[in-house]
C-alpha cells in the first residue's frame, strides 16, 4: 500500500458547524416554530422541539465531544428571536447565555465562528413583512450591533448571513421555507434587502471591531448539463449556476445585482467580505424540458449510478468540491469551507465522502489558495428544516426522544484527521477502503516492452 499523508498548514481550522434553531430547542418565538406547527410543512410533521437541547445546557457535552475529537474551531449561530424578542426590546440574559456558550467553546480550545442570521427570523420581523420589508436593513443592523457589542471580546470571525441564495430561493420562490411564497417578482427585492443588510452589518461590525473578519456563507451548488451535447441542457446548467450561485458573491464584490428580471446597484456592498465562506454539498444534472420551461428553477436529478446518500438527497461528487473551490478562488479572498457534509444515519457513505472531499480541499491548499479552515456539517444530528429529522448529518447520532448521543464511525475518522492535521492513506484504508486505490493508486507493474531492434 502507498503510504502518504495529505498534510494541512499549521493553524488550519478544523471544526463542525451548527445553527441555533437546529440545535437549541424551544425557539418558540421565531417564524420556523410557527411554520412547524402547520400540518404538511415539514416531512412527517416533525418539529424541532427540544432539538439537541443546547439551550437546556447540552451544548457543553457536545462541544466537549468536538474538542475531544481534535477539533479546534466551531461555527454556531445566534438566534435573533432570543436576543430581540420584540422590536427593540433586548433580552440581555440570552446574550449572557451566548457568552457562556462561546466562553465554553474557547475554554475547550474551539475558536468560535459566529453566524448572525441562519434562516430564522423573530416572529415580529416576519409579521412586519420579513425580508420584503425595506426596514429589515436597519433592524438587522441594529440587532447585529447589539450582538457584536456584547460579544466582540470573545469573537473575531463573523458570518453575517448563512446561504442567502438558499434562504431567498426556498422562502420566496420554492415556498418550502417560511413565509412559503412562490413569487418570482418578490425575489429580486428580497435579494436586494439581503445584500443591503449584509453590507450594513459588515460596516457596523468593522466600526465596533476594526480587526474582525466578516463574510457570508455562500452555498455553491454544482449544475451540469444532463446531456453535454444538448445545447438547451448546457444553457439550463449555466442559467441555474448564474442565478443560484453568482448573484450574491458578485454583488458584494462590485455592488451590482444582476437577476434575470431586475438589475440594480448597491454601492454600499462593494468589497464587504474579508474572506469567502463556502458551503458545498453536491452537484445535480439539468435537463431542459421544453414542455415545462418554467421548471427551470426546480431541483435537478442525479445521474444513474450516482453514489447517493440514504434518502437520495446528496450525491457524493468530490469533483464538485474542487469546482466550488476553483469558483471561490476567483474572488481572491481567503477561503473558509463553512459547511460540507452528507446525511447518513449509518456512516455508510460519510467516511468516503469526507475523505474524498477533504482531499479536494488539500489540493487547493497545495496551490496556496489561502484555504484557512474546514467546518463539517454537522457535529450532532439536528433539525433539518423542511426535512425534519428524516436526515442525519451528525458525526454523532441523536436519539431525539431520549437525547442520547451515539458516536458514528465518521466521528472517529474526522477525529483522526483533525488530530493529525492531515489525511493519510492509512486512515482511508481503515475507514473508506473502497476508495483507497483511487485516492492512493498503488505502483503498477513495470512494463517490460519487447525490444524490436
Ligand atoms: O442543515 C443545513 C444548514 O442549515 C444549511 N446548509 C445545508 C445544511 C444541510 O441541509
Amino acid at each position: 500500500m502507498i503510504r502518504a499523508t495529505h498534510t494541512f498548514p499549521h493553524g488550519f481550522l478544523w471544526g463542525t458547524a451548527t445553527s441555533s434553531h437546529q440545535v437549541e430547542g424551544d425557539n418558540t418565538n421565531n417564524d420556523w416554530w410557527i411554520w412547524e406547527q402547520e400540518h404538511g410543512r415539514i416531512l412527517q410533521d416533525h418539529k424541532s422541539g427540544k432539538a439537541c437541547d443546547w439551550w437546556g445546557g447540552r451544548w457543553q457535552e457536545d462541544l466537549d465531544r468536538a474538542a475531544e475529537g481534535g477539533q479546534n474551531a466551531h461555527r454556531l449561530s445566534i438566534e435573533w428571536s432570543r436576543v430581540e424578542p420584540s422590536p427593540a426590546v433586548w433580552d440581555d440574559s440570552a446574550l449572557d447565555y451566548y457568552r457562556q456558550i462561546i466562553k465554553g467553546a474557547l475554554d475547550c480550545g474551539l475558536m468560535p465562528m459566529v453566524t448572525l442570521h441562519h434562516f430564522t427570523n423573530p416572529q415580529w420581523v416576519a409579521e412586519q413583512g420579513g425580508w420584503l420589508n425595506p426596514q429589515i436593513v436597519v433592524i438587522f443592523e441594529r440587532y447585529v450591533r447589539k450582538v457584536v457589542n456584547a460579544l466582540h471580546d470573545l469573537v473575531g470571525l463573523w458570518v453575517t448571513i448563512n446561504e442567502p441564495n438558499v434562504y431567498s430561493f426556498l422562502a420566496y420562490l420554492e415556498g418550502s421555507f417560511p413565509p412559503g411564497m412562490k413569487d418570482l417578482k418578490s425575489l429580486p427585492l428580497v435579494i436586494k434587502h439581503m445584500v443591503l443588510a449584509h453590507a450594513a452589518a459588515y460596516h457596523a461590525i468593522h466600526e465596533i471591531q476594526p480587526d474582525s473578519l466578516v463574510g457570508l456563507a455562500h452555498h455553491y451548488h454544482g449544475f451540469r448539463p444532463a446531456n453535454p451535447r444538448n445545447s438547451l441542457d448546457r444553457w439550463l446548467a449555466r442559467f441555474k449556476s448564474e442565478n443560484f450561485n453568482n448573484i450574491f458573491p458578485r454583488a458584494v464584490i462590485d455592488g451590482r445585482i444582476r437577476t434575470p428580471f431586475w438589475k440594480g446597484q448597491v454601492a454600499q456592498a462593494v468589497g464587504t467580505q474579508d474572506y469567502f465562506g463556502l458551503n458545498y454539498y453536491t452537484v445535480e444534472q439539468c435537463a431542459f424540458n421544453p414542455l415545462r420551461p418554467l421548471n427551470a428553477f426546480q431541483r435537478g436529478v442525479y445521474p444513474e449510478g450516482a453514489d447517493l446518500s440514504p434518502t437520495g438527497y446528496i450525491a457524493n461528487e468530490p469533483a464538485g468540491m474542487w469546482e466550488a473551490l476553483c469558483w471561490a478562488h476567483r474572488f481572491n479572498l481567503p477561503i473558509y469551507i463553512t459547511e460540507n457534509g452528507v446525511e447518513d444515519a449509518e456512516s455508510a457513505i460519510r467516511p468516503r465522502y469526507l475523505a474524498a472531499h477533504i482531499r479536494q480541499v488539500w489540493r487547493a491548499v497545495n496551490f496556496n489558495w489561502g484555504v484557512r479552515g474546514y467546518f463539517h456539517w454537522s457535529l450532532v444530528d439536528n433539525f433539518e428544516w423542511e426535512r425534519g429529522w428524516t436526515q442525519r448529518f451528525g458525526l454523532w447520532a441523536l436519539d431525539v426522544g431520549t437525547q442520547q448521543r451515539r458516536k458514528r464511525l465518521s466521528a472517529d475518522l474526522y477525529a483522526e484527521i483533525c488530530k493529525a492535521n492531515g489525511l493519510s492513506s492509512e486512515m482511508v484504508a481503515i475507514y473508506a477502503p473502497e476508495i483507497l486505490e483511487e485516492m492512493f493508486p498503488p505502483r503498477g507493474p513495470v512494463e517490460l516492452g519487447v525490444s524490436s531492434g
